[in-house]
């Protein structure tokens, strides 16, 4: 039976004597899932701070009882952590609010290290067949570490609130780690697609990481991406429906309200739920409207945050304005807001929405919004007394891509939305059925369990899905191995991007010091090394000239011999009559795509747009693209887009072509070949048995093996220099290889 580890920051209980479960949704959504499938398991804070004492008790009840495991907190991490980087940086910029935004390095450091906490007690309790589903913003650094520590774990990663544009979260001082760690995810999770395309524009325009609409690769590792509605626990609301006390209550209520329409608002007091501007479209009605007198407004309010500054005010204007609106339009009889700043019991919570005439749901900016959802699993169906309520619902909660049937208004239009009470005041009942009848048929059957299923099988398939990739380790000592045991082998290495990290400007790519000892080392082996690169001469002279290697640049279009200082075309009867024309209209791009340049080469012209502005670039790219292929389609290139660049060169010239030019004058019989672009794959295409193909880093590629990035083919390198001992370049192999090449030697005599 597989194990669900549910990683959110509370705890499912809250302590206490005794300790108790709480009733949120997200435990009845996860509980949903568990059958003879899987087990489930929660890892979190407890919500409080438990002495040193008490802790191995209250360890072992949560574990025995509950099956939970805590996270201990002290009153410091819990400032720095959870009120300061979690709610009053992250949250306020989720919910577009820059203004309200307060960091510290501090908050940050305390951040980073609750978010490891998170991950040791994770990895103390995971199995690697376990599935890892770490819920919300405060945890958006754990899915990377844990895929640091454990690769094979299934690491899903939930976001409960919006993703805001790249506009607003790159306000953030740590919007990179933050955008990187959730990225150590298998599967990504969003309410909506329009939080799932903010997130892939950022990851573009803050990391320069393109993706696909439903994947995202980052460092070797792919991440799936997907839309997860959340649904609310309709078994809990079709019971409670059915109890006596519910019954009751709603009884009472109907008593007490009996002349009275209810419009109900139910939240906590947070200031994106918009309740400031809500009581300046219920002034509006009261001003204006006839029924005006009719209507009672319900405000449940639940304290939240009362530690942040910003709550703290917003709850004081709230009161001020319900009072002021109450002093304002009250009369003997009747006042018409009704504000409880408290939470209600569930039953209580359930009559209400059931009661209620209209529910006024109208959040500035909300991930989902459940309440609205709750509202319509709470409308009447009894066939014989179907009179269902009208929800009136915010066109920026999540919910609104869902409840199209309900009156979607702007929240800061405070005149549409009183215009949008008084038209769900008179809606006739037929309407009114017609719009309820689709939201509820939607909103019971796509509930929490579907919902929390429907996560958790994706990212079990999201593992099915993925090669077993071989352990790099085996392929590496067969590498080594083949290597060695050749009587003539060779290299063929590309530069940029597999021998040498991007940087930004590419002449700031020189080899760096670390390299220049591994090449020194590859200098001395008694292997022929070539450096093959889409380079200019001039380039490779001047930073790889000193070692004995052979030079090929430009994509292979010419070529330098060990100790020569003399460069050669490879293939003397290139027609580059092509290139006059093509860089006229380079040059147009390069007008119109700031921070784009030309780079012009003997064979090929390359335009780079890797400093512009990413999306725009990418749109003038394809533009590009496309006028190239019209207008070269039967001229003697090739036409390639690469990693922020589009080259046009000569098709006779490829690093293919290049490196069998070579091999047919030499008699290797052992090669290997690296590179990390699309450039390179036309070595990894030749045909040749003796032939090894390494991709470094990620997308698609007909190579053979892969690393994940420049360091990592590095040390391949490292361990291939150390398999040899040189002494007057002679090869001394290691041990096995040893005897494989006695055994040879001996063959040779024998024959
Ligand atoms: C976050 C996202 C996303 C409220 N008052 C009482 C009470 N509640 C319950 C409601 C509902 C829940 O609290 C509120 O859920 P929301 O979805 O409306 O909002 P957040 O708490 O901000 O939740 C949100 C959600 O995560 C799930 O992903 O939808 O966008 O911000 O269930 O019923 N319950 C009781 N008494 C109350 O007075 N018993």
């Amino acid at each position: 039976m597989k194990k669900v580890i549910n990683v959110a920051n509370r705890l499912p209980v809250t302590l206490g004597s005794p300790i108790r479960k709480s009733s949120g949704g997200l435990v009845a959504a996860l509980e949903g899932i568990t059958n003879e499938e899987f087990t489930l398991q929660s890892v979190g804070w407890p919500g409080t701070v438990v002495e040193d004492r008490d802790k191995a008790a209250v360890s072992k009840q949560l574990r025995d009882d509950f099956n939970c495991i805590p996270v201990y907190l002290n009153n410091d991490e819990i400032d720095g952590y959870y009120h300061g980087l979690s709610n009053s940086s992250l949250w306020p910029l989720l919910h577009y609010n820059r203004v309200y935004m307060h960091y510290s390095e501090s908050d940050w450091q305390a951040y980073v290290a609750v978010n490891q906490k998170f991950a040791d007690t994770v990895l103390d309790n995971v199995q690697d067949d376990d599935i890892v589903w770490i819920h919300d913003y405060h945890l958006m650094l754990l899915p990377q570490i844990l895929r640091a520590a454990r690769p094979a774990l299934k690491v899903g990663f939930f976001l409960h609130t919006p993703f805001p544009s790249s506009e607003i979260i790159r306000c953030h001082p740590r919007r990179t780690e933050l955008i990187c760690g959730i990225l150590g995810a298998d599967l990504i999770g969003f309410h909506t697609s329009s939080y799932l395309r903010h997130f892939r524009s950022s990851a573009l325009q803050l990391l320069g990481i393109e993706s696909e609409m439903t994947t995202i690769a980052y460092r070797n590792h792919v991440a799936s991406l997907g839309v997860f509605p959340i649904g609310i626990n309709s078994g809990s609301f079709k019971r409670e429906l059915a109890q006596k006390d519910y019954l009751q209550t709603l009884t009472e209520y109907r008593v007490n309200w009996k002349d009275k329409r209810i419009v109900l608002s139910v939240e906590r007091l947070d200031y994106s739920k918009g309740l400031l501007r809500r009581l300046e479209a219920i002034e509006t009605f009261l001003a204006s409207s006839e029924h005006a007198g009719d209507v009672v407004f319900i405000f449940i309010g639940v304290p939240t945050r009362g530690e942040v500054k910003e709550y703290q005010e917003l709850r004081e204007k709230i009161e001020r304005e319900i009072g002021r609106l109450n002093g304002l339009y009250a009369s003997v009889q009747h006042s018409p807001i009704h504000f409880i700043h408290q939470s209600i019991p569930f039953t209580a919570l359930c009559a209400l929405y059931s009661i209620a005439d209209v529910a006024l749901v109208t959040p500035l900016v909300d991930g989902m919004n459940l309440v609205a959802k709750e509202y319509i699993a709470c409308q009447n169906h009894d066939p014989d007394d179907y009179n269902p309520g009208v929800l009136i619902l915010s066109e920026f909660a999540g919910a609104a891509q869902e409840l199209v049937n309900a009156i979607i208004v702007n929240p800061y239009d405070k005149l549409e939305v009183a215009n949008a009470i008084d038209q769900a005041l008179i809606m006739p009942l037929e309407e009114r059925q017609q719009r309820m009848n689709y939201m509820t048929s939607r909103v019971m059957q796509y509930d929490a369990n579907h919902w929390a299923s429907n996560f958790v099988g994706q990212l079990l398939e999201h593992h099915e899905q993925l090669p077993q990739p071989k352990s790099m380790d085996d392929n590496e000592n067969r590498i080594i191995d083949a290597l060695c045991k050749a009587d003539r082998p060779a290299l063929f290495l590309d530069y940029d991007g597999t021998l040498r990290e991007f940087e930004d400007k590419p002449e700031q790519a020189t080899p760096s010091e670390n390299l220049k000892q591994l090449l020194k080392k590859l200098a001395d082996l008694p292997i022929d090394t070539y450096i093959i690169s889409g380079r200019p001469a001039s380039f490779l002279e001047k930073w790889l000239g000193e070692y004995p290697f052979s030079l090929i640049g430009e994509h292979g279009n010419c070529y330098r011999l060990p100790h020569s200082s003399q460069w050669q075309s490879i293939n003397q009867n290139t027609d580059h009559s092509w290139k006059k024309p093509v860089l006229e209209i380079f040059k147009l791009y390069e007008g119109s795509t700031p921070g784009s340049a030309i780079e012009e080469k003997q064979s090929s012209i390359v335009w780079h747009y890797r400093q512009s502005e990413p999306v725009y670039a990418q749109w003038k790219a394809n533009q590009l693209l496309h006028e190239m292929y019209d207008m070269l389609g039967n001229s003697p290139v090739e036409i390639h887009h690469g990693k922020r660049i589009i080259e046009v060169s000569s098709i006779h010239i490829n690093k293919g072509r290049a490196m069998e030019f070579f091999i047919n004058k030499n008699t290797y019989d052992c090669i290997l070949c690296a590179g990390d672009d699309q450039t390179d794959e036309a070595m990894f295409r030749v045909e040749q048995p003796a032939l090894m193909s390494i991709k470094v880093g990620d997308g698609d590629s007909q190579a053979q093996h892969r690393v994940a990035d420049v360091p990592h083919f590095l040390s391949l390198l490292e361990r291939i220099t150390q398999s040899y001992t040189t002494d007057n370049k002679q090869l001394l192999p290691p041990h096995s290889v040893t005897t494989n090449r006695v055994a040879n030697a001996m063959q040779k005599a024998e024959s």
